[in-house]
């Protein structure tokens, strides 16, 4: 990873300046006369026989210290997940010593806050325990009164291997299995990752690397104070519809040494409303909240497309009488959601869809994994890259996926800053999980400090228990007999309704809670909270794969209420491999291309269902044959997921068959962990695959779609506004592969497309069409449309439908495609002008290491000339671009 480039593309790629550091500090620092000295920086870190002892940095973790001091080389590289097993095996122990000054000693308490532990450990000061943790995803204050010493106090964190302990937790628990053991062979990973709260992914994934790190992944401190000091504090809009007014619901949460008083003062200045209330705190934990009445109306929050994201300060002022003070600014946004699950006119089961601010939102977005195998690795850079490259492709919504993290606070900022809507899962995935008491007391901490971390942020919409564990159950994947079902229903009950789902519920009444991802939502309650069928496309949301079936049938697609998942593999550019391979793994049955690949039969399915539509690279030059395969694999996936998105937004207002009223759609999976083949639309580095562009296409705010049915050729109109509709006609021309002049072109009457529907804008029998058109057939023409306003303004992007698979076409030649490159004037803006003797079909430009994106990729290219534009993420000249772009289409791969 090139952390320059990361930097560059915050400038040159997003058009804004990076996000500054307010924005992205984590915890506010603690006042109130607390002290606070920090103690991340250079640690000493060992292994358990002493073999191994390096300086670390905090935060951080074993594999990138140890790769920082070059005891290993990138773990990322070629098999060196497998070479480096060794180290998540080892346990690891973290030292540091620290002063105290002596006025800061002589105060009344003294806490070391550990924000974040990976993850089990046993913490000793000057050689005393004084904690131990088992829960990455929890900050641990640990009360060190009386402790210290003035001079080199010797703070020791010693880390267990994850893998023992899960292995260790498993076998304790010896009255049922609970499932699954371990991951398939083919993720080389290790077993019960169900028994450790960690980072589910973390011991491989269907998409990723078997890592189980070790560290101190999150910041060290210690806090000495007097009085109190404030943990932390949540800013919640509340809407009172009765009175059209809102108001801000504060909560502050103090530990308390010595009782006080004091004032609170709230003030939102730019809505001129401010209060002030009387504070009184008594020794201990304390939890106050105190309510601000707005005196003003409020611009709203919306999400990305359908108006802006306001965003206010309000400061929170606390001061005691001793003197001391504590102050906070908060980002405050104002919306309403609310997830809509009623009776449909003329289909049974229930709606499920998200209500903003009172309007129906149609979510288009994907799912997010995390960014990362070592989380300290994570930079404001990347995420800020990912979002605004979602934010670019029409994307309003990001689903932060059950398996991984819970995301650090920059990325729920930035959600908030760019209208991005979050479906944020709690931390469960794929497996059932144990209900010992003190797992399920970790647990309870872990979700009480995770939502009122995330709770303030108008971003996260909703909370959702847990990924695929109801359907684990209901669809038995692990093979459970169906006499003990009972008790791990019982057992599932207990850990997402009885436990999570009551704590968000306490803690947050301003979003909706939903236990599982596929479910049926309140079908699901009513039978138990496990329904018979999560999968049941008239409830709730839907998980949905199918790689061998051809996936230009559309009618194969459930015709579901919700898509949270659904997805198509392919391979990341060779640009991106390159950085851990060699040359001799450049072959698609490679070692290394069946390492890399964790999905069983993922490279063969890839290739089968390319050929279904496509001759796949036929290449005698090996090397250009393993870039082709690539290629063809991205063109597949973005192929199949534009069909099945497309479907799900026409379904938006169509009822057939009793099933239809789709709401969203998030395809699996934006991002990437490492360099490896995925069903990702951005790989990881940043590069955007294939799919990537044509998400901006297919998630556009007004799309025409087209597909064939029953011989006819149907062009819908798909809108996302709310009120506006528009008058529009299809523009639908017939190109012949042989030749760049349209065969023919046709128009719709001027039709009114719905505000928040889909309408069928044109419809013609696709032989009446082929006949008129005189010079085409189906295999020799392919199908051009837009919807342009009656004056002819263009309202939607291009689009196009083949009427037979390209791997039949007649007549498409190679298009022998030059380019030139120039320097638009604009900082980093490359005009790249191609040109071609025959018309070419996904078109794609790669430059290989100059990181940036073109503005459209992948295309049709019907013209002798056609001009794009690539922005770069870094200075690079139209020379360097010359010399690494690649041009490829589909009739070059064979
Ligand atoms: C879904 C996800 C992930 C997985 C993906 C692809 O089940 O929830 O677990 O990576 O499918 O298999």
């Amino acid at each position: 990873m090139n952390h320059v480039v990361w930097s560059f593309a915050c400038v040159y790629l997003l058009e804004v300046t990076c996000p500054d550091s307010a924005l992205a500090s984590e915890a506010k620092r603690p006042s109130l006369g607390v002290d606070v000295i920090s103690l991340n920086g250079k640690w000493q870190l060992m292994n358990s026989n002493s073999s191994v002892s390096v300086s670390a940095e905090v935060p951080g973790c074993v594999h990138t210290t140890l790769q920082r001091q070059g005891f290993i080389s990138d773990p990322y590289y070629r098999f060196n997940d497998l070479a480096y097993r060794w180290i998540s095996l080892d346990n690891w122990t973290y030292t540091t010593s620290f002063s105290v000054p002596s006025h800061v000693r002589g105060k009344g308490k003294a806490v070391l806050v550990f924000e974040g532990v990976d993850t089990v450990s046993t913490i000793s000061l000057n050689g005393l325990t004084i904690g131990k943790t088992d829960n990455m995803f929890r900050r641990y204050d640990f009360d060190v009164t009386g402790l210290l010493k003035d001079e080199e106090n010797v703070l020791q964190v010693w880390i267990m291997s994850a893998v023992t302990y899960a292995s260790q937790r498993s076998h304790a628990h010896t009255e049922y299995r609970v499932p699954p053991d371990c991951p398939p062979p083919v993720q080389k990973g290790e077993c019960h990752v169900n028994f450790i709260r960690k980072a589910q992914s973390s011991f491989s994934w269907d998409w990723g690397p078997s890592f189980p790190t070790l560290g101190i992944w999150k910041g060290v401190r210690l806090e000495v104070f007097n009085t109190s000091r404030v943990l932390s504090y949540t800013t919640s809009p509340k809407y009172d519809s009765e009175h059209s007014s809102w108001t801000v619901e504060v909560e502050l949460f103090f530990d308390v040494f010595v009782a006080s008083k004091g004032l609170v003062h709230l003030s939102i200045p730019l809505l001129q409303s401010e209060a002030e209330f009387q504070l009184s705190l008594t020794p201990g934990q304390s939890e106050k909240s105190f309510v601000l009445q707005l005196n003003q109306s409020v611009s709203l929050w919306w999400p990305f497309g359908h108006g802006e994201q306001f965003l206010y300060y309000l400061t929170i002022d606390v001061s005691l009488e001793g003197g001391e003070t504590f102050n906070a600014d908060q980002m405050v946004a104002f919306r309403t959601v609310e997830l809509v699950q009623e009776p449909i006119p003329s289909s049974p089961g229930l709606s499920f869809y998200f209500r903003i601010n009172g309007k129906p939102i149609f979510l288009k977005g994907s799912n997010w994994i995390p960014v990362h195998a070592f989380q300290d690795q994570v930079t404001t850079d990347m995420i800020t890259i990912l979002l605004r490259s979602a934010q670019k492709a029409n994307m309003n919504a990001l689903r932060v996926w059950g398996g991984g993290v819970y995301e650090q606070d920059i990325f729920y900022s930035l959600c908030d800053m760019y209208g991005i809507m979050i479906w944020q899962d709690f931390m469960f995935a794929c497996a059932l999980y144990p209900t010992e008491k003190d797992f399920i007391q970790t647990v309870r901490e872990e979700v009480t400090q995770q939502v009122r971390r995330l709770k303030s942020h108008p971003s996260v919409v909703i909370w959702s228990g847990n990924n695929e564990n109801e359907a684990a159950i209901a669809t038995d994947w692990f093979n459970i007999p169906v006499t003990v079902r009972p008790l791990y229903v019982k057992d599932y009950v207990h850990l997402y309704v009885e436990n999570i789902r009551d704590i968000v519920l306490q803690e947050d009444s301003t979003r909706p809670f939903l236990v599982s991802s596929p479910t049926n939502g309140v079908e699901s309650e009513k039978e138990g909270w496990v329904a018979k069928d999560p999968y049941d496309p008239h409830y709730g949301d839907t998980h949905f794969y199918s790689y061998y079936k051809d996936c230009w049938d559309w009618t194969a697609f459930p015709r579901t209420r919700f898509a949270s998942e659904y997805g198509f593999q392919s391979w990341p550019s060779l640009s991106t491999l390159s950085k851990v391979s060699v040359s001799s793994d450049w072959d698609f049955s490679s070692n290394f291309s069946a390492h890399r690949q964790h999905h069983e039969d993922g490279n063969q399915q890839m290739l089968k269902q390319a050929e279904l539509h496509y001759i796949l690279p036929n290449s005698t030059d090996p090397l250009q044959k393993y870039r082709d395969t690539i290629y063809i694999t991205q063109v597949m996936q973005a192929q199949c997921v534009k069909i099945q998105t497309e479907f799900y937004r026409r379904s938006r207002s169509d009822i057939v068959e009793g099933k239809g009223h789709t709401m969203g759609t998030l395809y699996w999976q934006l991002n990437d962990i490492w360099q490896g083949p995925s069903w990702s639309s951005v790989e990881f580095g940043g590069k955007w695959k294939m799919l990537h562009y044509w998400a901006t296409d297919f998630y556009a705010p007004i799309l025409s779609a087209g597909v064939e049915d029953k011989g006819d050729l149907l062009i819908y109109g798909v809108s996302d506004s709310h009120s506006e509709t528009h008058n529009v006609k299809a523009k639908v021309k017939l190109h012949s592969w042989s030749s760049f002049n349209a065969v023919c072109s046709l128009e719709s009457n001027v039709t009114t497309i719905k505000a928040g529907g889909s309408t069928l804008v044109f419809q013609y029998s696709i032989s009446a069409l082929l006949t008129q058109c005189g010079n085409c057939t189906r295999r020799s023409c392919i199908v051009t449309f837009h919807l342009s306003s009656p004056e002819g303004q263009m309202i939607s992007p291009h689009n196009h439908i083949f009427l037979s698979s390209p791997r039949y076409a007649e007549g498409l030649q190679k298009p022998n495609i030059t380019f030139t490159v120039k320097d638009t004037g604009i900082v980093q803006n490359f005009f790249v002008t191609l040109h071609c003797s025959f018309p070419a079909v996904y078109v794609w430009l790669d430059v290989d290491n100059i990181p940036g994106h073109f503005d459209v990729n992948g295309f049709l290219m019907l013209s002798k000339k056609s001009t794009v534009i690539f922005g770069a993420w870094r200075p690079t000249t139209a020379e360097e671009i010359t010399s690494n772009l690649h041009i490829t289409s589909l009739r070059d791969v064979y």
